[in-house]
């Protein structure tokens, strides 16, 4: 057997890229709620206002929220044995600081969760995948007001209580690392709810990677995010010691271009600051080392680490590492290498890979290689790739069939990865690609960007009527876990 028993097998979605059902029963806007679409080479607009005449994609998205019990049974069909998906926090509580919870929201999870358990689906459930309500932006600054500390962790209390026999895995906050991956206004805002005055206020579209950003701010309101993180992890313990409570981290792998030690000295800069700060914090519950120097180098005022928190991030450390993996980059000091394409893709172009329509590098050794050095670095903590997949132009033939080997070839390659570090001794358990079912980009915010086994009819301009139909990827995923890995 190439994977364990128990291996868990299955895909992740995000509430604010599937659900749609925006300001139904009871729900307010969140962070998404306020973006508009994009494409490969125009970045997400902003507006603070709601523009009528504009498509705002998470606004219906692929309508889940109707259509949950159709959508569970289509991934049933494939044999899953999780699934991962976020509880949308404006379901829960709408102003982000309601008194009492909302109880139409608390009662949607309710049933999607009986679903799962329907099928024998084990839920694995993101606490914020950017879903930060808009009032905590506009009214609180975000993350960087340490009261919404307190907000987070009635709204992780509220679920982690009702749920608590329903919920056995959660990750705390999607992709925690991104403000250190951009440093633009999409990863301040996504991922921290943070946002400048001037930008609130403006009375015209702002593209993303416009927006203001104040770093000592991120850095404030990312620490933050680590503190109730870290109390979230303890609270999980008190409400059900059998609570397995993981971060998620957004693995940007890198490689030096060159062999130019200055390329790997730049490397190794990068994946620090990309990915171990983050994943450091929350696996060993302190600060990592080079990271004291990045903020002296930049200027950082560090008195806002203090010795009680520094307790907390002990106090709170994860229980798993889980990730995204979708390509791998190149790092140089030298100036006149070729970059990759696409918007949301950093540093050079490596040689010898291919990538997506998108720019995004298709590397699957890279995720054998990845797994190694995270079993390496955090010998102790079981890791799980939480996200994983091939955005795509796909496209529906006259008899309504969808072939999509290139899908296949990808996800054959990730795997194959997957079962050559489980032979290197790493401690993986599960898998979930992302978007099973077609949904909204959040890079890119658009439908023609899919990810699925299962295709939506839903389109960039509005139109599609949202019904469902399965791609050729479907019954291969099927024969995969089926198999357990065997049958590639
Ligand atoms: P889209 C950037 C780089 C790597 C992962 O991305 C990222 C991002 C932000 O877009 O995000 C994760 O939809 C994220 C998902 C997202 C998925 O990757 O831009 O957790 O919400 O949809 C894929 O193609």
């Amino acid at each position: 057997m190439r994977f364990p028993k128990k291996f868990l097998w299955g895909g992740a979605v995000a509430a604010n890229q599937c659900e749609g059902a925006y300001l139904e029963d009871g729900k307010l806007l969140s962070v998404p709620d306020m973006l508009l679409g994009g494409d490969v080479n125009t970045p997400r607009t902003f507006l603070p206002r709601e523009d009528a005449t504009a498509f705002y994609p998470s606004h219906e998205a692929v309508d889940f929220y109707h259509r949950y019990k159709e959508d569970i049974a289509l991934l049933a069909g494939m044999g899953f044995t999780c699934f991962r998906l976020s509880i949308n926090w404006v379901r829960i509580f709408p102003n982000g600081d309601d008194e009492e919870p909302n109880e139409a929201g608390l009662a949607f999870y309710d049933a999607v969760f009986d679903e799962c358990a329907k099928y024998g689906i084990e839920p694995v459930v993101t606490l914020c995948h950017y879903e930060i309500p808009w009032s905590i932006v506009t009214k609180y600054g975000g993350f960087s007001n340490r009261d919404v500390v307190d907000l987070f962790l009635k709204y992780a209390r509220t679920v982690m209580t009702r749920y608590k026999d329903k919920v056995k895995y959660w990750l705390t906050f999607n992709e925690i690392n991104i403000p250190c991956m951009h440093l633009g206004g999409l990863s301040a805002l996504y991922g921290l709810g943070v946002m400048e005055e001037e930008d609130i206020n403006s009375d015209h579209r702002i593209p993303l990677t416009e927006l203001k950003v104040d770093k000592q701010r991120v850095f404030e309101a990312l620490h933050n995010e680590f503190v109730a993180s870290a109390l979230t992890v303890k609270l999980g313990h008190e409400i059900n010691p059998d609570f397995m409570i993981g971060n998620m981290i957004a693995h940007e792998t890198s490689y030096p271009l060159t062999p130019d030690p200055k390329d790997v000295l730049a490397c190794l800069d990068v994946d620090n600051f990309h990915n171990n700060f983050c994943g450091d914090v929350q696996v060993r519950g302190e600060y990592p080392a080079f990271m004291w120097r990045y903020f002296r180098e930049n200027g950082i005022d560090t008195s806002f680490i203090t010795e009680e928190d520094r307790k907390i991030l002990k106090e709170g450390t994860v229980d798993m590492y889980t990730f995204s993996y979708y390509m791998t980059n190149c790092v140089t000091v030298h100036e006149d290498a070729e970059k990759t394409a696409g918007n949301m893709t950093l540093g050079a172009k490596n040689p010898y890979l291919k990538a997506s329509d998108w720019g995004w590098q298709i590397d699957p050794d890279g995720l054998r290689y990845t797994l190694n050095v995270l079993a390496g670095r955090y010998p102790d903590t079981p890791l799980m790739v939480v996200e994983n997949g091939f955005g795509a132009f796909d496209k529906v033939e006259e008899d309504g069939s969808i072939h999509d080997q290139y899908r296949i070839d990808y996800f054959r390659g990730h795997i194959e990865a997957m079962a050559e570090a489980l032979q290197d001794g790493v401690n993986l358990i599960g898998y979930t690609t992302w978007g099973p079912i077609d949904l909204v980009s959040a890079g890119t915010g658009q439908y023609a960007k899919r990810y699925g086994f299962i295709y939506v009819d839903r389109h960039d301009d509005g139109t599609g009527d949202f019904s469902r139909r399965k791609k050729d990827s479907y019954d291969w995923y099927k024969k995969v876990i089926a198999s357990q890995g065997e049958d590639l």
